[in-house]
């Protein structure tokens, strides 16, 4: 799309010269800008999920799709792809969608670790009028918890009785 008429009537303003009417120059403006659409991902590095009982645990974390730029840009596809992309699960997205400049996405990824283990795989999200892709790594490690209390064998428990109520005892 030629930036021309703008750039003459951006000039002749510059100039002192009133020759663009108002309505005239804001459709030029709004040709100009509309090839402009992007979108930005928050966070802006890796998504590393909390360790979880393999194949009995799940974590949730989300991540958030802005639109950015001069006019709407319209999300395609998000998908998770990825060496180990079963162990991530996104919900049904209505998809495609427009998101307004400024507007927010979010999207939640659920992890569910299959077996012990690290699991890998990327979020890749694509528009469909401009050729902007954003992907983000996922990491999550599926662990052991052989007494099933939903909490990681190697982890701390939260409350380990005798020991933490006699500290607590003598510190009161
Ligand atoms: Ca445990």
């Amino acid at each position: 799309m030629s930036r021309s008429p703008y750039i003459v009537c951006l000039l002749l303003t510059l100039a002192g010269v009133s020759a663009c009417g108002g309505g005239g120059f804001g459709l030029v403006a709004l040709n100009v800008f509309e090839d402009t659409p992007n979108l930005e991902v928050q966070p802006e590095e890796e998504i590393v999920f909390d360790a979880r009982p393999a194949a009995t645990g799940s974590g949730e974390e989300s991540l958030t799709i802005r639109g950015v730029g001069n006019s709407n840009v319209i999300l395609e596809t998000i998908d998770v792809v990825g060496q180990n992309a079963g162990a991530f699960r996104l919900p049904d997205l209505p998809l495609p969608r427009q998101l307004r400049p400024g507007a927010e996405f979010p999207v939640a990824i659920t992890f569910r670790p299959p077996s012990v283990g690290n699991f890998v795989a990327e979020i890749l999200i694509t528009a469909a009028n401009t050729d902007v892709s954003v992907s983000r790594a996922l990491r999550g490690t599926g662990c052991n918890d052989q007494n099933g209390d939903g909490v990681c064998d190697n982890q701390a428990p939260p409350a380990p009785d005798g020991v933490d109520t006699g500290e607590l005892d003598s510190g009161w």
